[in-house]
């Protein structure tokens, strides 16, 4: 019999339709690792909505969680739509995966405003240096100095999505490579259990167009020149921490909404997620030395997110009846002369 999870739900149950990428693109190995976090932390499919834009990543959403509602929106207006849709229905886990295109370059506004309004969602950049569905051109991720195949090295400076969430407040920040399951495996667990945005740039190979050895984004070059900030380690709200065997090494816990915990277990130097300096600090060392840092590199608890800013009834919006929606003429007439006033 096939193992189920604490919904009594298969792993099959969180799959999606089949593939159409290039065989070995990045952005698939992510979507396996969607599908199974979905399912160990026993997310009922129908509570999640996944949200893309346009790219070989955004059409991902289609390869993954069948029974999940899902809008493949504009390119670089996913943001925008999740904001509408989380002001609809709060109570959906808002699941949102875009490219490196998709964000850092026609949809960079539409980031930036999400991270300041603080969406309670899990944004997931597929980031591959390279604008993949339109046949390879440089994207705003591409380093300075890296060459993809058949062609000049790329001369402009990169942006850096996560230096750039952490500088606007984002509560949730990491970065994570296609190739690292078990890394990729904890973090989207905890961005899952997170309250607000939680941002996950993760490098994700195109093997078709940068995938070769002078390219940062290249799978051997990740694989080479990966730095990571801790191991770690999932432990789910539903599975009681004494009972989690404790590392050798140094390791602390971070608590996440839901009662679940990350454990980040000490791997060099000590990563204080809390510290933004410590954030900025890390990814700047890897950069002036053409590395990637990969963990969690910033968390903040309790910010509130744009549902609570906006005052917003529990119920979701979606589920109230007609006559709560629509004010009635007194009300209407009341609101009218307090404008006048
Ligand atoms: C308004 C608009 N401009 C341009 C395009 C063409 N276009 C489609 S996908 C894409 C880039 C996708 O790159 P990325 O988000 O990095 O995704 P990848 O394919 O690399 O996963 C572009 C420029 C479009 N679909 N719509
Ligand atoms: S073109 Fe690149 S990003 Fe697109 S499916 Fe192929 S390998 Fe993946
Ligand atoms: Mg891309």
């Amino acid at each position: 019999m096939a193992k189920v999870n604490k919904l009594d739900l298969a792993l099959d149950e969180y799959k999606g339709g089949k593939s159409t990428l290039c065989p070995g693109c990045g952005h698939d190995a992510i979507s396996s690792v969607i599908m199974k976090a979905a399912w160990e932390n026993s997310i009922t499919p129908d509570g999640i909505a996944k949200m893309s834009g346009i790219g070989c990543s955004s059409k991902t959403p289609a390869y993954f969680l069948r029974q999940s509602h899902g809008f493949n929106t504009a390119h670089g207006r996913m943001p925008s739509v999740t904001t509408g849709a989380n002001m609809a229905n709060k109570d959906l886990n808002f699941l949102a995966v875009s490219g490196d295109g998709d964000t850092a370059s026609i949809g960079i506004g539409q980031f930036i405003h999400a991270i300041r309004r603080n969406l309670n969602m899990l944004y997931i950049v597929e980031n591959n240096g390279v604008y993949g569905l339109t046949k390879g051109q440089y994207s705003a991720t591409a380093e300075e100095g890296s060459q993809k195949r058949k062609s000049v090295p790329n001369e402009l400076k990169q942006i850096d999505l996560c230096a750039m969430a952490i500088n606007l407040g984002c509560s949730f920040v990491a970065r994570s490579f296609s190739g690292s399951r078990k890394q990729l495996t904890a973090l989207i667990r905890a961005g899952m259990s997170h309250r607000g945005m939680a941002v996950i740039d993760v490098i994700s190979p195109c093997v078709t167009f940068n995938n070769n050895e002078e390219s940062y984004k290249s799978l051997q070059y990740v694989k080479n020149n990966n730095e990571e900030l801790h191991g770690l380690d999932y432990i789910p709200h539903f599975n009681p921490i004494e009972e989690v065997e404790i590392p050798s090494g140094g390791y602390k816990e971070v608590k996440l909404h839901d009662g679940s915990y990350l454990r980040l277990e000490t791997i060099s130097e000590e990563h204080d997620v809390g510290d933004r300096m410590m954030a900025l600090d890390a990814i700047h060392n890897a950069d002036v030395k053409d590395k990637h840092v990969t963990g969690l590199l910033y968390f903040q608890e309790g910010i509130p997110t744009l549902d609570e800013t906006e005052n917003l009834v529990d119920t979701p919006l979606a589920e109230l009846s007609e006559d709560m929606l629509r004010p009635s003429k007194e009300t209407l007439d009341d609101l009218l002369t307090g404008f006048r006033a």
